[in-house]
């Protein structure tokens, strides 16, 4: 593990320094820093309208940043999301961009090694780290469901919190509850901003959320003191900015009345819209759709077939029930370029699909009830083990697929 959790000690080294001393190639710089543009193509200013090159040589500079990470009621599967990328060094250069200073998950100590390796980082860091915070904090009862070496969880969180230079609330838990703040909320499970609305914080929802969104804002605190611009819930506009639906590569079935009425049925096997199965992305806001994880395309909830649940919105996931359809509220905001529907299935071609899509929800303000009726989707009896199109097997109020 890298040798910054086993307390905070050192002099900070700039990363450039840093990946040096620890033979780390350029070319996996580079890679981050591609990872980086990837996840934050506008809108942060360590990325903004530079190549690779340009981003590795103006975060090389960059002092790394101390960061104390706190471990509230969470999965851990934030911190999982950072560290499981598909490429091993790559998590190994993450822990050597930032310079992590106490991460219960993460550090070899425990009990009172760990709690004086806390008390000696936010003493050495005092109001210049940055603290991530994961997970939500229980209030219910003095907040009796968490204690960490006795303390309750909302009186570490205002010790550590309280002297940092920033807060990120990482994931949905710590940014709003998350799911210990489903109903029946046992504990009263609130996000970060609950407790001290006047600090800096930026939430990163998502249930995990992208760990780039993550590196992004650390790193462009680190280099110039500033965060990015937030929207209304204090999540980074240039990574929530867009809407699921509008960028989703399922949306031309959304236009053409393809939906996926059970799981493992035809249109599901074919890559169907999944808004008949409560998908909540028309909802939702997040990159997801074009920012995958782990650096594997598709890796995504709904590039994988299931719905979006919403993880990044504070009134959807965990509030309303997953197979809940979601109301169409705006008018349709077709994506300028449709994903391809496989030729061979279709009378339309995509771009005609495309263009129908976008003239009707032009002309209706209401895409989807309009483009139903262009569904003209035969038979591929090319597919693998299918059988032809059954009724059954699409389940009932399948749309037509019509010979073309
Ligand atoms: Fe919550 Fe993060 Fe969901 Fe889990 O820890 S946002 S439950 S993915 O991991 O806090
Ligand atoms: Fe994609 Fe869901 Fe919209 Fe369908 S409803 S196009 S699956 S975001
Ligand atoms: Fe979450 Fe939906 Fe993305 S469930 S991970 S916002 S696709």
């Amino acid at each position: 593990m890298v040798d910054s959790l086993i307390g905070a000690s050192r002099v900070l080294e700039t990363i450039d320094e840093r990946l040096m001393r620890c033979g780390v190639s350029r070319r996996a710089f580079l890679q981050f820093c591609s990872s980086l543009m990837v996840a934050a193509p506008f809108g942060l200013a360590i990325t903004d309208k530079k190549t690779p090159e340009e981003v590795a040589h103006g975060l090389g500079k960059v002092v790394r940043p101390p960061v104390i990470w706190l471990a509230f009621q969470d999965c851990t599967g934030c911190t999982e999301t950072l560290l499981r990328t598909s490429h091993p060094d790559l998590a190994d250069l993450i822990l050597n961009v930032v310079s992590l200073e106490y991460h219960e998950t993460l550090m070899a100590g425990s009990g009172t090694q760990a709690r004086e390796a806390l008390a000696e980082a936010v003493s050495t860091h005092a109001g210049k780290y940055i603290c991530v915070v994961e997970g939500s904090i229980p209030t219910r009862d003095n907040g009796v469901y968490m204690k960490l070496a006795g303390r309750p969880a909302m009186e570490v969180l205002a010790d550590v919190a309280g002297k940092a230079a920033a807060i990120v609330a990482i994931g949905s838990c710590a940014s709003w509850g998350g799911i210990p703040s489903a109903d029946p909320d046992p504990t009263g499970a609130v996000g970060v901003v609950d407790l001290m609305p006047e600090k800096t914080i930026v939430n990163i929802p998502g249930c995990p959320p992208n760990p780039y969104t993550l590196l992004g804002v650390v790193l462009q605190y680190a280099d110039s003191g500033t965060l990015p611009e937030l929207d209304g819930e204090r999540r980074p506009k240039f990574a929530f900015d867009r809407n699921i639906h509008d960028q989703c590569p399922r949306r031309a079935h959304f236009d053409a009345g393809n939906f996926v009425k059970q799981y493992g049925d035809y249109g599901h096997r074919e890559g169907w819209c999944l808004y008949e199965m409560g998908c909540k992305g028309p909802d939702t806001h997040a990159g997801c759709s074009t920012r995958h994880f782990n650096e594997i395309p598709d890796v995504w909830p709904i590039g994988i077939g299931a719905p979006c649940i919403g993880c990044t919105e504070k009134s959807i996931a965990f509030r309303v029930p997953m197979f809940q359809v979601v109301q169409i509220h705006t008018p349709a905001n077709p994506p300028e370029t449709y994903a391809p529907i496989n030729a061979p299935q279709g009378g339309i071609s995509p771009l005609a699909t495309g263009l129908v899509g976008l003239a009707v929800g032009a002309l209706a303000g209401a895409g989807y009830v309009a483009s139903r009726k262009f569904s003209k989707v035969p038979a591929d009896e090319s597919v693998p083990g299918f059988g032809g199109p059954d009724e059954t097997e699409r389940g009932p109020g399948a749309g037509p697929r019509d010979s073309a």
